[in-house]
């Protein structure tokens, strides 16, 4: 799971799910997925893997609920979180389009901007995930993956601690406090 533009396809088609791969061949660029991308991971058996898409739209309301509710219901023995630390990607509209109402003077206005808007959209998915979580009695692996570590590698240590402290790690915490069982939350 994890907001739009994060990587999530990528990752399933590197794991070889074959719903994220096919997407991959069929578009050379990014295209926002509209659709729930599955399949085994390739060499694994019982792997079944499901690639949720990302877009608010899909993420509150249509595509997201059945799986949440699966998850509440004891459903999967592991949730994948991808984040990228707000470099989330957008298709077709220029940077200048993508706020309206928000002139930007200059492209690092705009990525300051888009940085604080995609890390708060980051937080919203755990968000959503806590109250899904809190309702399970089975156990569950939960791992944030940090995608795009070639835009961000001279920023290690500040994107490693968007995670690993502060309000993402606090609603986190949070949520392990209310839940029955006691998640193993791995970084990678
Ligand atoms: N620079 C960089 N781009 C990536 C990486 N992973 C994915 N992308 C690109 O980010 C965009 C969004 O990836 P995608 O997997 O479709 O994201 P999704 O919306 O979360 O499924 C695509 O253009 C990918 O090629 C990465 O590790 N580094
Ligand atoms: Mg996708």
């Amino acid at each position: 799971m994890g907001a739009s533009g994060t990587g999530k396809t990528t990752l399933g088609a590197l794991l070889g799910v074959k719903g994220a791969t096919r997407r991959i061949k069929a578009n050379g660029h990014y295209v926002l997925s509209s659709e729930v991308e599955e399949g085994k991971i390739s060499g694994l058996v019982f792997s079944k893997t499901t690639v949720l898409p990302g877009q608010l739209h899909f993420r509150r309301t249509r595509v997201w609920e059945p799986y949440l509710k699966k998850l509440a219901a004891d459903h999967y023995k592991g949730v994948i979180h991808v984040v990228s630390g707000g470099y989330h990607s957008f298709d077709g509209a220029s940077y200048r389009d993508l706020y309206p109402g928000k002139p930007f003077k200059s492209p690092s206005e705009f990525l300051k901007h888009h940085l604080e808007i995609c890390r708060e959209r980051e937080r919203e998915v755990i968000k959503a995930l806590s109250d899904a979580l809190q309702r399970r009695r089975k156990d569950i692996w939960i791992m944030t993956l940090i995608t795009k570590e070639d835009i961000w590698a001279k920023q290690h240590g500040t994107i490693c601690s968007l995670y690993s402290q502060g309000p993402y790690q606090d609603l986190l915490q949070e949520t392990e406090r209310r839940m029955t069982i006691k998640p193993r939350h791995v970084r990678a």
